[in-house]
């Protein structure tokens, strides 16, 4: 993997200004992802044009007009679906599914799970903003107990999903989380990721000022970060807290890492052992 460039030095080769502006309301953290996913892409030893976008539907849908690169617009959850189509009919291609907490753990959490089962060899990134935004402010599953949202304006009774914990049962072989205060851990472990031969998985904690941030009373998009900086500990570090300590917080790192059998190389095995036969 080549160096991690500045953002400011890719700019010109990876935006497609002539779509914007974006839809993206100031200050979203969705800009801040894509600008990790950018760099990632850029150091990587796989050539640009073997990368194509999956996006799903939600605020994060438009990044594959934004961005200079190959993309897919798939069905509300079903990124992992379209994904493992395009693997399976062309292994040389490697797809980013590009999600939100509500598009991938809630109407995609089947989706996801069986792709993290069959560790098909592709990346995805879930911007957790811990609500639906491009549709209002409804809860999705990663909204913690208690927040009042547009579908829970008294605060909600259902507890959360953790989406790292989630895939890393269901058989992902990399599974990371960052946060969107995280700049160069971003970039570089959706680089990892990238690089990981099988399913791998960088959950981004994201802020959305809009819906999220500006119902729990918590400020600017900059006073967001402060509290996601002020409230991250790293995976060692968390190993040594209670579970008391660690209400409340955002643990980052990596949390698996290991290799298996990929799902469409063994598929391609089986496919050549029919064939000699
Ligand atoms: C089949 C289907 N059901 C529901 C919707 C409505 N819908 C569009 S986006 C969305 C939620 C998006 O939330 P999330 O994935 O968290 O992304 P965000 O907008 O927060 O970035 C929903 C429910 C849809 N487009 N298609
Ligand atoms: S509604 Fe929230 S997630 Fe959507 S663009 Fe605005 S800040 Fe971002």
């Amino acid at each position: 993997m080549a160096k991690i460039e500045p953002l400011q030095n890719l700019m010109a080769e990876y935006l497609n200004e002539a779509t914007l502006p974006s839809t993206w309301c100031p200050g979203c953290g969705i800009g801040t992802t894509m600008g990790g996913l950018v760099r990632a892409v850029s150091a990587s030893d796989i050539p640009r044009e073997k990368f194509v976008l999956v996006t799903g539907i939600g605020c994060y849908g438009g990044a594959g007009t934004y961005i200079r690169m190959s993309d897919i617009h798939a069905l509300h959850g079903r990124c992992p679906s379209y994904a493992t189509g395009l693997k399976l009919a062309r292994p040389d291609l490697h797809p980013i599914l590009l999600m939100g907490d509500g598009d991938s753990s809630a109407i995609g959490g089947n989706h996801l799970i069986h792709a993290a089962r069959r560790n098909i060899n592709i990346t995805a990134i879930i911007m957790n903003n811990h609500i639906y935004g491009m549709t209002g402010g409804q809860y999705s599953p990663t909204t913690p107990i208690g927040t009042k949202a547009a579908t829970a304006p008294f605060g909600l009774t259902d507890h959360p999903f953790d989406i790292c914990r989630l895939v890393a049962a269901a058989g992902g072989t990399f599974v990371a989380r960052t946060t969107v205060y995280h700049v160069a851990q971003l970039a570089s472990l959706i680089g990892r990721a990238i690089a990981h031969p099988g399913f791998s998985l960088v959950e981004v904690e994201s802020i959305c000022p809009t819906y999220f941030g500006r119902r729990k009373k918590m400020g600017s998009p900059v006073q967001m970060l402060h509290w996601l900086k002020d409230n991250s500990v790293s995976a060692a570090k968390a190993k040594e807290m209670s579970p008391e300590e660690l209400e409340g917080k955002v643990v980052t790192g990596v949390f698996v890492e290991e290799h298996r059998t990929e799902c469409v190389a063994e598929y391609q095995e089986l496919i050549k052992r029919i064939h000699a036969k």
